[in-house]
């Protein structure tokens, strides 16, 4: 074992969370995690490695086995010893100590130790046994809550026997930690070892590069998403005389209708695995009540993300003029100026997306055949409720702890994703002026050409994931 690499061991009472805290803290959704005890049965390492360098290191352990036995045995042996070793030694081939020998393998080799509590039930002997026994390992250690229920009756009497025998104590939850929350352990690691301090100072700049990185990337796939979508059209040719009458070409303008929906759908479905990948998700179980499973084209959808009317109008106003075309509200197959429009009122003339028109047909008739085109979408509301609900896959990727694989309804989603929590888009608590760029961007990419405003784009769409990912949720005022 590499010594400079910090190198941690996980440890606990079986169905403690330890696998669950190891595959949060290493990104790795595929660690076995299990309600029943006994799942982690050997010692598996778990590199942190970036730019393939590995940084840090995490060790799952199963749990203690005879914990009272061990502390009988390092009380009989002599102080200065390294007791950890000697037990191994004398225990190795004794299979009623099989666990035990494996969680204290790692901590032989000179890991470090994090113990794994649930501080919200009583604490009991074996606690204490399990506390003294690492203490007399004399490794450097750190204790940290995965309470597994909100009761804090117990929580004083843990801090109280834990303090005495850890350098630190800290709470960490296996299903609720965010990206934050990992710096922060990180950070808390270099006090109960000063010789980790410098490799974990690089550490923590690595992630925190990295993490920029993968918002970079993030970015960088949406507004893909955005160019991709706004020049997606659909086309069926048709001899002429095989129309018989307009029942034919309505047929025709439903069918590229459920097309172009088709081809939007996968165009964000192609999106969403990319942004999984850059926040490494593999396990993807989204409750059947959340915003991100309805269809894209869906009343809900439409209702609960994208900018409102008045945001619309003004927005599209601004691009509109700025391209010097008339803005096409898409309603109804007419198209409105931007003076018809307001003068109409605004209730009824911009609708939800499934009454209103997405994109225009148009029908070319040549030499004995009809070109029917549908597309690009031209309905200005469409590409903020696109660019929304990515906004909303990123913020479940981000802040979706990878050790919360099973359903855990008693820890609320950091970004609410359930459709009725939704209230408002994103987009909809940007500024007027972002409004604006956001627009003048779709405009161009709807015309396949470059925008000015890309860059202002790439910046509001960076800060909204920055601001999702950096715990200052709560002081957004539609969540
Ligand atoms: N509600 C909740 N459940 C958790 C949390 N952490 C772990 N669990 C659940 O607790 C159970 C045990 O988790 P594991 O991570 O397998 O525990 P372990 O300590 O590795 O268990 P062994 O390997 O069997 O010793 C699983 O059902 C987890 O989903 C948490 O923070 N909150
Ligand atoms: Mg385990």
């Amino acid at each position: 074992m590499e010594t400079q690499v910090p190198t941690l061991a996980i440890v606990g009472h079986p169905n403690a969370g330890k696998s669950s805290v190891v595959a949060t803290l290493t990104e790795n959704d595929r660690i076995a995690i299990d309600k029943r005890a006994g799942t982690t049965t050997r010692s598996d390492q778990y590199p942190v490695e970036i730019d393939g360098k590995t940084v840090l290191r995490f060790i799952d352990t199963p749990g203690f086995q005879n914990p009272t036995d061990i502390l009988e045995w390092f009380q009989r042996h002599p102080g200065g010893t390294d007791l950890a070793r000697a037990f191994l030694e004398a225990h190795r081939h004794d299979h009623l100590y099989s666990h035990d020998c494996a969680l204290l393998k790692p901590i032989a080799e000179g890991a470090g130790i994090i113990l794994v509590v649930d501080g919200s039930k009583r604490i009991k002997e074996k606690d204490r046994t399990e506390m003294e026994l690492l203490r007399l390992t004399g490794r450097p250690r750190m204790a940290i809550f995965n309470n597994l229920s909100a009761n804090d009756k117990y929580l004083a009497a843990w801090q109280d026997a834990l303090n005495k025998s850890f350098n630190s104590v800290r709470a960490f939850n296996a299903h609720r930690a965010t990206y934050a929350e990992r710096i922060a352990l990180l950070n808390a690691l270099k006090a109960i070892d000063q010789r980790w301090e410098p490799m974990l100072d690089e550490t923590v700049r690595a992630f925190e590069r990295d993490w920029q990185r993968r918002i970079e990337q993030s970015v960088t796939s949406l507004l893909e998403l955005l160019r991709e979508a706004l020049t997606f059209k659909v086309v069926k040719i048709v001899k002429a005389n095989e129309l018989d009458s307009d029942r034919d070409r309505e047929k025709i303008r439903q069918h590229l209708t459920e097309n172009l929906q088709e081809g939007l759908r996968k165009l964000e479905q192609k999106t969403q695995a990319e942004i999984r990948e850059h926040f490494k998700h593999h396990v993807w179980n989204v409750s059947p009540s959340s915003l991100l499973v309805k269809d894209l084209f869906s009343d809900e959808v439409e209702r609960r993300l994208g900018l409102n009317r008045h945001q619309t109008v003004l927005a599209s106003a601004a691009a509109g003029a700025a391209t010097g075309g008339a803005i096409d509200l898409g309603v109804g197959g007419l198209s409105f100026g931007a003076g018809t429009l307001i003068g109409a009122g605004l209730g009824s003339v911009l609708g939800v997306l499934g009454t209103s028109q997405l994109a225009k047909l148009d029908i070319q008739r040549t030499l004995g055949v009809e070109r029917f085109t549908l597309g690009p979408v031209s309905n200005p509301r469409f590409p903020f409720i696109l660019l929304d609900r990515s906004i909303l896959y990123c913020a479940r990727a981000m802040n979706w702890a990878h050790g919360r694989q099973a359903a855990d309804e008693s820890a609320p989603n950091r970004v609410p994703d359930q459709t009725a929590k939704v209230q408002q888009g994103f987009t909809e608590a940007l500024a007027g002026e972002d409004h604006k760029a956001l627009a003048k961007f779709f405009a161009a990419a709807r015309k396949g050409k470059d925008c000015a405003q890309e860059q202002r784009v790439r910046e509001i769409i960076r800060s909204v994931l920055q601001d999702l990912s950096n715990d200052k949720i709560d002081s957004r005022a539609h969540l």
